[in-house]
């Protein structure tokens, strides 16, 4: 009788990688839109959904994401600015600006809803933010530099505003007709 060779098996089994969504690009009614808080209720399905934001904020890549950019309607963002790096992902839940320096700066911002546009908005240099972990406690976040700008942006997500609206009328109108071009482009072929 020969000897059964056993089929090569992995040492160790990778934790399985949560599925990436579909990104919901401008000009779009769900970016406009004041999202709703999450509740007790929704609390099962906000850990699967939150770690399907990150693997497609990773794939994007992007440094953050809020929920209406996966066509959710939560007050639910995620943010890591070392994607490429060691990962140090945030899940906030209900997230709310407590504070704001005077001081201002500006910086250049890029979103993953508004591909392939960039321009410099101005906002507060330093912000306090709470915001519920999953396990429900609130945490405090003291930002500045850019994780103080990536906060303001996913905020402003979850309440209809994206950076196009921080500039001017003109320069907001050029980004936008683009978006409009290019969905027109797409969908036509
Ligand atoms: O919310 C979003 O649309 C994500 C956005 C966040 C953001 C970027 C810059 C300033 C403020 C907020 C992005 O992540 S755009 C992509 C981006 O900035 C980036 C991508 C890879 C590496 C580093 C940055
Ligand atoms: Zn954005």
């Amino acid at each position: 009788m020969s000897a059964q060779t056993p089929a090569a098996q992995p040492e160790t089994t990778a934790a399985p990688q949560a599925e990436t969504l579909p990104l919901v690009i401008a000009p779009d009614p769900r970016l406009k839109t004041r999202t709703r808080l999450v509740t007790a209720a929704d609390r099962t399905r906000v850990s699967a959904l939150a770690q399907r934001m990150l693997a497609t904020m990773y794939a994007a890549p992007g440094i953050g994401l809020a929920a209406p950019q996966v066509g959710v309607d939560l007050r639910l963002a995620v943010v890591d600015l070392q994607p490429d790096d060691k990962p140090a992902p945030i899940i906030l839940i209900n997230p709310k600006v407590e504070k704001t320096s005077t001081e201002e700066v500006t910086r250049e911002e890029g979103c993953l809803s508004i591909p392939g546009q960039y321009a410099d908005v101005t906002r507060p240099e330093r912000v306090t933010v709470s915001y519920e972990d999953l396990d429900g406690h609130t945490q405090t976040i003291e930002a500045d530099g850019l994780l103080a700008t990536c906060l303001q942006h996913e905020i402003d997500h979850l309440d209809g505003i994206l950076f196009v609206d921080h500039l001017s009328a003109l320069k907001r109108n050029i980004i936008l007709r683009k978006m409009v071009k290019e969905k027109r482009l797409r969908k036509n072929g």
